[in-house]
């Protein structure tokens, strides 16, 4: 569907109820979502200070997080068929709230990964394991739905939020093969489908080797203390 046309259908949700009600109980709920994003990337903030501290290296480099548009949450309901209603966006969507971590090296990603999944308060609902299987085209990442209590003034109310782990240059790969998904019918063709899953496959083995380096440097600094 034509972002316009989710536009449309978003305008066309507000109209079908009494519109100010369902815009304050929309703008709540995504209120609830930016607070839910603000617990997750402390808790990563707090694992990459500790880290650093101890280390003197950081395993995130950076963090961004979105809040999905308006329009978007209104195409994934229709286009999966779930009810066009504000209880229905909590019930049926994960990633209304998204998080991205991008960590210097790949066993970074499953360190930091492990560390908030073993926190207590904190509920793993899935993940998926792009690093280890990567999708078709050559995407890597790893990813988790989780949930976070969230204490408001009257209640602590568990809310989702997706979690996209890669690395500095599975990043890079992503972020190029997005901007390219919409130039139109090219990233289809077979050709320049097979070159992207090429470059992807160079990242990563780019990846593995600096893991390595960084590896043997480690060990050379044991072995001279
Ligand atoms: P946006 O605008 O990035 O948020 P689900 O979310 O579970 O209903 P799905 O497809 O099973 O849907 O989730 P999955 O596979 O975990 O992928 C979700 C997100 O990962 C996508 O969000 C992208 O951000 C990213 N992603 C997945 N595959 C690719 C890929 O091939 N290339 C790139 N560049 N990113 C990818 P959305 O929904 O696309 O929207």
């Amino acid at each position: 569907m034509e972002k316009t046309d989710a536009e449309e259908a978003f305008r066309r949700f507000l109209d079908e109820r009494p519109a100010l009600e369902t815009l304050e109980k929309f703008q709540e709920l995504m209120m609830r979502y930016g607070a839910a994003i603000r617990e997750v990337r402390t808790k990563f903030e707090v694992l990459n200070d500790e880290f650093s501290f101890r280390t003197s290296r950081n395993p995130i480099e950076s963090i961004s997080s979105r809040i999905k548009k308006p329009a978007s949450i209104v195409e994934k309901l229709r286009r999966q068929g779930f009810p066009l209603t504000i209880d229905s966006i909590e019930q049926n969507l994960n990633d209304v709230a998204g998080i991205r971590v991008i960590c210097s090296f790949i066993d970074d990603i499953y360190m930091v990964a492990d560390l908030l999944a073993k926190q207590d308060d904190i509920t793993v609902i899935r993940t998926k394991d792009y690093i280890f299987r990567p999708k078709q085209n050559g995407y890597r990442s790893y990813h988790m739905i989780v949930e976070v209590p969230v204490f408001f003034s009257d209640e602590k109310r568990p809310m989702r939020v997706e979690i996209q782990l890669r690395t500095v240059a599975m990043d890079f790969w992503a972020s190029l093969e997005h901007q390219m998904k919409y130039k139109k019918g090219s990233a289809d063709r077979p050709d320049i489908a097979a070159e992207l899953r090429s470059c992807a496959e160079t990242i990563a083995a780019t990846d593995a080797r600096m893991l390595g380096i960084r590896k043997r440097i480690e060990q050379l600094q044991k072995d001279e203390d």
